[in-house]
């Protein structure tokens, strides 16, 4: 039997975030008002997908807390797989992208994901994720605890004219 090779499914995540992979996506990030306490979630999205695809959701973590907070895990009802990722660059000018490990939250901060740098990467899709739809995302923090996500669908193109300044 055939092994999908390592190189093949590094281009198709490759794929994913080629558009926005030479921006620096910190100096984009909006101001947002902290919550008082606790951890919300702000402007979250999710790309297109197909069945047994992949997709991934992007957003700004927002921790009004003044303690440090870590991710216990992840979930969601559209996808056998829920990871954190990070892009990382590779030799030849490329972006790959890898699990983060121990991701921190610090303490009355904010922590962005966006295309190019840290996303939440849905794997094993069990529907078709298409533009207009509505996904759910479970978020399990140590201190926070869990927090429910509804991210809409859209494209790259929409987002990043959101994005844009006027
Ligand atoms: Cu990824």
């Amino acid at each position: 039997m055939k092994k999908v090779s390592p190189f093949i499914l590094l281009t198709a995540l490759f794929l994913l975030t080629i558009s926005c992979s030479n921006e620096k996506t910190e100096s984009q990030t909006p101001e947002y008002e902290l919550p008082e306490s606790g951890i919300e979630i702000a402007d979250a999205w999710a790309r297109p997908g197909r069945i047994n695809g992949v997709s991934a959701i992007y957003m700004n973590v927002l921790n009004g807390s003044a303690d440090t907070d870590t991710l216990i895990s992840l979930s969601s009802s559209v996808a056998g797989l829920v990871e954190l990722h990070e892009t990382y660059e590779l030799d030849n000018d490329m972006m790959g992208m890898r699990e983060a490990v121990n991701p921190v939250f610090p303490g009355k901060g904010v922590v962005s994901m966006q295309p190019g740098g840290l996303h939440i990467m849905l794997m094993q899709l069990n529907e078709v994720l298409n533009e207009g739809d509505q996904i759910n995302l479970i978020l399990d923090f140590a201190l926070a605890g869990e927090i429910t996500v509804t991210a809409p669908v859209q494209s790259q193109n929409e987002q990043t004219e959101l994005e844009s300044p006027p």
